[in-house]
């Protein structure tokens, strides 16, 4: 009986030795110690030892039971230990690799640009108003004060998607929108990707970005007109910039004027970049018609107000001496990140 239980206590052992996996150790503890198992039935044979050599032997399998049973935990503790080794090694990050370098992109001159004459205008008290680039003629030209027949509304400049609708050729249909509501007075402007029918050129393309603004309250005269637009000018291009306006002539305004700005290279005495005359020519403006406000159901009578309009890309060129306009939609990374 000793003989047996020293080769059942071997036999376990060297399994348990040799094995290298969580269940297999499982096994061999159901196969020995279990109800069934090769030391249970030791036990249950000790009827067939002499009474007086029972306690002995029951203490000799006792034993034998916790050899095993620590040699199984023990076992248990370290492919634990070799697993988690294992993983960890797979799992390593090698935190001396060069990191990936992001590409990361920065803001077009036409949106530093737009951002720039937003912030001046927010900081007027102008909200900023968007509308849709597909329009109606009704919206784009009619409330405008440019009806049927009207040059402006030739097909060599503006794309027609029917008779009714248009590619807007301005963003003044957003104001013709906003005064219709009437909720007066009104101080907005209007920035937006407009078409027109040009062939490309360094200073054309079918689809630029305009601003316009409009501000309608009572007693809106040409002084606001001039003092606002002056103040722009300064904030954009300079606190010693000058503004000149010039007579012109827009169907929705009466009187307009361009206005003109003293060249920020020179201050006014001439270069290559005004063309020697000083100025420089950067927006259209002017008091809104009558015809316009009664179009778009305000009082003309009780209420006056002005206009204006910037091409986005002529700001952008100007203010960051770009020469040909192509440029701004090419989108070539080594011209743009130069800004
Ligand atoms: C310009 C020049 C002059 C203009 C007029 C209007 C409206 F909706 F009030 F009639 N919006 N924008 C305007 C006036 C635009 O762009 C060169």
């Amino acid at each position: 009986m000793k003989d047996q239980l020293e080769r059942i206590k071997a036999e376990a052992l060297a399994k348990i030795e040799a094995s290298d996996a969580l269940e297999k150790l499982n096994d061999i503890r159901v196969a020995y110690l279990g109800k069934k198992g090769e030391l249970t039935s030791v036990l249950k044979s000790m009827k067939e030892v002499a009474p007086e050599d029972r306690p002995k032997v029951g203490q000799m399998v006792n034993d034998a039971r916790a050899l095993i049973e620590e040699k199984l935990e023990a076992t248990k503790k370290e492919l634990a230990r070799k697993a988690r080794e294992e993983q960890m090694k797979k799992e390593v990050i090698d935190v001396t690799l060069p990191a990936k370098k992001s590409n990361v992109g920065h803001s077009h001159p036409n949106t530093i640009a737009l951002e720039e004459v937003e912030r001046i205008f927010v900081g007027m008290g102008y909200e900023v108003v968007e509308g849709p680039e597909v329009e109606y003629d009704l919206y784009n030209f009619e409330k405008l004060n440019i009806p049927a027949n009207h040059p402006a509304k030739d097909e060599q400049d503006t794309f027609y998607i029917n008779k009714d609708i248009v590619l807007r050729t301005q963003t003044s249909p957003v104001q013709a929108r906003v005064m219709e509501k009437g909720k007066l007075p009104i101080r907005m402007i209007a920035p937006g990707r407009v078409f027109r029918s040009d062939e490309v050129d360094a200073t054309h393309s079918p689809s630029f970005h305009q601003i316009e603004g409009l501000v309608v309250d009572k007693n809106i005269t040409f002084a606001d007109l001039k003092g606002t637009l002056a103040e722009f000018a300064k904030e954009l291009f300079g606190e010693d910039t000058k503004v000149k306006f010039r007579p012109h002539h827009f169907p929705f305004t009466e009187p307009s004027a361009e206005v003109d700005v003293t060249c920020f290279k020179c201050g006014g005495k001439g270069c290559r970049f005004c063309k020697g005359s000083g100025w420089i020519e950067i927006l259209g403006c002017g008091m809104v018609h009558p015809h316009v406000f009664e179009m778009c159901g305000i009082d003309p009578e009780e209420y006056t107000g002005f206009a204006f309009g910037v091409g986005l890309e002529r700001i952008a060129l100007l203010k960051y001496e770009i020469d040909d306009m192509r440029l701004l939609y090419e989108n070539d990374e080594r011209f743009l990140k130069q800004f």
